[in-house]
C-alpha cells in the first residue's frame, strides 16, 4: 500500500507548443551535450498544438513511473530515457533523490514531423522546474532542454526564438534568445498541412548523424546556416515577409538537399510534399512576389507561412492536391506556461492519472 498522501506534495502541470525552425539544426558537433554545428531560428507555435505534462516528486514510489497519452511506459524506451537525461540533471541541481511521477499528453500525433518531443521536453523542462523550486529563467532552462533533444530548446520561449549554437565545449553558451514576442507580428499565421501522421522511418538523431559523417554538400550548410539566421532575424524583426518568405523556402530546401546526398539517402518529403512546394511557387509567380512560405521538417507534412489576409488565396493554391489530409492554421504562441489544479493529469492523493476524454 502507499503511504499517505503528504500534505505537502503538490503535483506541478505545464503545458507547451512545438515551434517551427524556419533556419533548421540538422547536425551536431557533440552527440552526448547535443550541441549543433549551426544556430538555428524558430517561431513557437500557438496552443492548436500542444503537450501537457504533470510531475509529482514523491517519496510513496520506489521508481519512476512515466506515462504518454494514458499508457505506462517502460523506462528504457528511448522517448523516456531522452526524458530522464533531463530530469536526472534537474534533480541533481536540486540536491533531490526522490522519485517522480509524469504524465504526459499531446493533443497531436507523435512522431509525425511535428516536433512532439519539443512540446513534451519543453513542458517536462517547465514542470519540473516549479515542481523543484528551481526558479531557472528560459536561457538555463534551454540548456537543460537541448540534452533531452536538440529543438526542444527553442520551445522555452514564446514568439520567435533563436538557439545560438555556442562555441564552448561544455554547452554553456548553446542557448536560446528570444527574438521577438509572440505578438510582435500578430498577422503572420502558419497553415500546418498535415500529409501523413505516420512515424517516420529514420529518426531525426541517426539521420543527421549520417548526414555529417557522409554529406559532401553537408560542409557548406554551418557557414551558410549562420548567415541565413542573421538574415531571418533582420527580416522577423522588420516584419519584412518578402524576405522571410524567401529565406524560409531557400533553407528547408538546403536541408533536404544535404538529406538527399546524405548515403544512403535520407528522404522526408513525398510526392504530395513536393505538390505542395509547387503550388506554393506556382502562387508565389502568378503574384509576382512571395506571399507564402513552405518549409518542411524530418516528415512530409508542410508549414506554410503567410499573412492572414492570404489565407483564403494560399488554401485555394493547395486545395486540389490530392492526399492532403488536413490543415490547421496556427500563430506565433507566448512558450510554455504553468496550468491549475484543474488541468493536472495525476491525481496526489491515490499516486494515479487522471482519465481524460
Ligand atoms: C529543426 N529538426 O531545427 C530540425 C529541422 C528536424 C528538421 O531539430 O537528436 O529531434 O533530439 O537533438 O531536435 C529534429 O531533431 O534531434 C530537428 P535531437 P531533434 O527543428
Amino acid at each position: 500500500m502507499y503511504k499517505e498522501h503528504q500534505s505537502n506534495e503538490i503535483v506541478h502541470t505545464a503545458i507547451a507548443t512545438p515551434n517551427i525552425a524556419l533556419v533548421k539544426y540538422w547536425g551536431k558537433r557533440d552527440d552526448k551535450l547535443i550541441l549543433p554545428m549551426n544556430s538555428s531560428i524558430s517561431m513557437t507555435l500557438g496552443e492548436e498544438f500542444n503537450t501537457r505534462t504533470s510531475v509529482l516528486f514523491t517519496d510513496r514510489i520506489k521508481e519512476d513511473i512515466f506515462y504518454i497519452n494514458g499508457e505506462r511506459q517502460d523506462l528504457s524506451n528511448k522517448d523516456v530515457i531522452e526524458r530522464f537525461t533531463i530530469i536526472d540533471i534537474m534533480r541533481r541541481m536540486a540536491g533531490r533523490d526522490d522519485r517522480v511521477m509524469v504524465a504526459s499528453e499531446n493533443s497531436f500525433p507523435t512522431a509525425a514531423g511535428l516536433a512532439s518531443s519539443a512540446s513534451g521536453i519543453s513542458a517536462l523542462v517547465f514542470a519540473v522546474n516549479a515542481a523543484l523550486g528551481l526558479n531557472l529563467n528560459e536561457k538555463d532552462m534551454s540548456i537543460i532542454a537541448r540534452q533531452g533533444s536538440g529543438s526542444a530548446c527553442r520551445s522555452l520561449a514564446g514568439g520567435f526564438v533563436k538557439w545560438e549554437k555556442g562555441s564552448r565545449v561544455d554547452g554553456a553558451d548553446s542557448h536560446i534568445r528570444q527574438i521577438a514576442k509572440a505578438d510582435h507580428w500578430p498577422d503572420l499565421i502558419d497553415i500546418v498541412v498535415i500529409v501523413s501522421s505516420s512515424k517516420k522511418k529514420v529518426s531525426s538523431r541517426s539521420g543527421m548523424k549520417q548526414t555529417v559523417e557522409t554529406s559532401t554538400l553537408y560542409k557548406a550548410r554551418p557557414q551558410y546556416a549562420e548567415h541565413m539566421c542573421a538574415e531571418v532575424e533582420k527580416a522577423i524583426t522588420d516584419r519584412d515577409f518578402e524576405s522571410l518568405g524567401l529565406l524560409t523556402i531557400r533553407d528547408s530546401n538546403n536541408m533536404h538537399a544535404v538529406m538527399l546526398d546524405t548515403y544512403p539517402p535520407i528522404l522526408y518529403l513525398n510526392d504530395v510534399s513536393k505538390e505542395i512546394m509547387l503550388a506554393i511557387d506556382d502562387l508565389n509567380s502568378s503574384e509576382g512576389k512571395i506571399i507564402a512560405a513552405y518549409t518542411f521538417d524530418a516528415g512530409p507534412n508542410a508549414n506554410i507561412l503567410t499573412l492572414e489576409k492570404h489565407r483564403g488565396k494560399v488554401e485555394k493554391a493547395i486545395s486540389g492536391i490530392e492526399g492532403i489530409k488536413k490543415l490547421h492554421v496556427t500563430k506565433a504562441g507566448s512558450g510554455p506556461r504553468l496550468a491549475g489544479e484543474g488541468e493536472s493529469l495525476i491525481d496526489a492523493s491515490i499516486l494515479k492519472i487522471k482519465r481524460t476524454e
